[in-house]
């Protein structure tokens, strides 16, 4: 049996989007959930099968660091996929993804993006048009969710060790378990 190989994946966005929401639906009930509270990172893990066979997604999450943009810099490092979250009811929070993507960019430049519409249980405010054209400026996937009901969660997870796998095929080596 090879290495399971590990893929870091970040994922970023305003305060209050739904962040940790998402993370804790996809993980809810599986193995290896810790905290790394002295720095105040929110940190699980989460295998995924892909038709490449199976990786092991370490999936960082910001707790309540949004405001704090002085400590963010070592939270992206070595990520390989991030998830640019808005709320769907909440267009600053579409309006302010380009600043997380701008920041996320200088720290790791050609890691892969995906954008996230949560809360779809919940009354739109404007259609997925915005969204779409943000996300195809920036070349990334957009896809909703609902942390919620649930409904997109897989799906997100699944297209970030996607892309996070391929990348970090390009780089042409894996950080063993
Ligand atoms: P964050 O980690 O990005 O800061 P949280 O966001 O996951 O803490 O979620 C912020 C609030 O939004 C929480 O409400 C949470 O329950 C709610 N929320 C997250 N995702 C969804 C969703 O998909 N649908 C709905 N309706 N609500 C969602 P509270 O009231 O606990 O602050
Ligand atoms: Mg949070």
């Amino acid at each position: 049996m090879g290495k399971i190989p590990v893929l870091k994946v970040v994922i970023a966005g305003d305060g209050n989007v739904g962040k940790t929401s998402l993370v804790r639906r996809y993980c809810e009930g599986k193995f290896d959930t810790s905290r790394v509270a002295t720095i105040g990172v929110d940190f699980q893990t989460h295998t995924v099968d892909l038709p490449s066979g199976q990786v092991k997604l370490s999936i960082w999450d910001m707790a309540g660091q949004e405001r704090f943009r002085v400590v963010r810099g070592g939270f992206y490092r070595g990520s390989l996929a991030a998830a640019l979250v808005f709320d769907i009811t909440n267009p600053s929070s579409l309006t302010n993804l380009e600043s997380w993507y701008q920041e996320i960019s200088e720290v790791a430049p050609n890691q892969k993006f995906i954008i996230i519409g949560n809360k779809i249980d919940l009354e739109r405010v404007q259609g997925p048009e915005t969204a779409q054209a943000y996300a195809a400026r920036i070349s990334a996937p957009y896809l909703e969710t609902s942390a919620l009901t649930g409904e997109g969660v897989s799906l997100m997870f699944e297209t970030m060790a996607t892309l996070a796998f391929s990348y970090s095929a390009t780089l042409g080596s894996h950080q063993p378990e």
